[in-house]
């Protein structure tokens, strides 16, 4: 008895992990994005969802970092989608000593939300895509758009090894590394989520853009700068970055944004 009752609960749970993937994958479920229209200058979309009567002000956000792209600049981009006004703060190298012992985890970035501190450039663009709608609406969802964030990052620390090797051979070994064996593995990783979401949108995944879009735009730009043929022979993987590139909410910032080599 006790194992049957064991394993109708383990079937009716499975079943609705399931479902649940069902939605995402072949219904698209992933939350609708925030639309530039639903900001309104001084509140929140959630606050205007609330009612009259409880207008929240929109929290001040503050991001500091370095003056280039670097670990700040998927959270710039997140920002720049939802169209959500923030302080740039681009720090330059002699004021770190100073504003070192400041920060709590004694690097950068750090965004300030109504002056409160949070560190680690990965938990706050996570925060950021929660706040404004980019990050899929079930733990599921979550997930799946997290493990793309991750593979990225997974990518910018073989590239980091590029940028900070300061030895010239040493330096086009990796490049070489790069060129002929990483940068095909983690295309090869791409297109399969690509090909994988069901929408056939052209996003990573549902119908709309999540920080894995974001993240996977960012992360290639250093890349595609050293070897523009990069995606040639990968319409997808091109198409995706000229949908970024393209998107009403991103076209201006990216344009306009400080050129910076990293
Ligand atoms: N895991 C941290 C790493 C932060 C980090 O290493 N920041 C570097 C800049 S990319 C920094 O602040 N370097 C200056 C220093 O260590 O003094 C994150 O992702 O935010």
């Amino acid at each position: 008895m006790k194992f049957t009752v064991h394993r109708l609960l383990s079937v009716a749970s499975n079943w609705m992990i399931r479902s649940q993937a069902y939605k995402i994958v072949n219904r698209c479920h992933v939350r609708p994005t925030a639309r530039c229209n639903r900001v309104v200058e001084g509140k929140s979309s959630s606050s205007q969802e609330e009612g009259l009567f409880q207008c929240k002000a929109m929290p001040k956000y503050k991001l500091i970092y370095f003056d280039v792209r670097g670990r700040a600049e998927l959270s710039r981009l997140v920002f720049a989608a939802a169209c959500v006004p923030y302080e740039d703060v681009r720090i330059q190298t002699n004021e770190w000593i100073t504003l070192k012992h400041t920060v709590p985890q004694k690097v950068l970035p750090v965004l300030e939300v109504d002056g409160v501190q949070i560190s680690q450039s990965l938990t706050i663009a996570r925060f950021l895509s929660r706040e404004f709608g980019f990050s899929g609406s079930t733990s599921l969802e979550r997930a799946l758009v997290e493990q793309l964030v991750d593979c990225m990052d997974d990518l910018r620390a073989e590239i980091a090894k590029w940028i900070h090797e300061k030895e010239s051979d040493k330096k086009a070994n990796i490049q070489t590394n790069l060129y002929e064996s990483v940068y095909p593995k983690f295309i090869g990783i791409l297109e399969h989520y690509l090909s994988e979401n069901k929408c056939n949108s052209g996003y990573f995944l549902g119908e709309e853009l999540t920080l894995a879009d974001l993240s996977v735009f960012e992360t290639w730009t250093l890349p595609l700068e050293n070897h523009p043929d990069l995606f040639n022979d990968h319409p997808e993987l091109l198409a995706h970055r000229k949908r970024i590139e393209n998107d009403d909410r991103l076209s201006h910032y990216i344009k306009t944004r400080p050129k910076r080599s990293v």
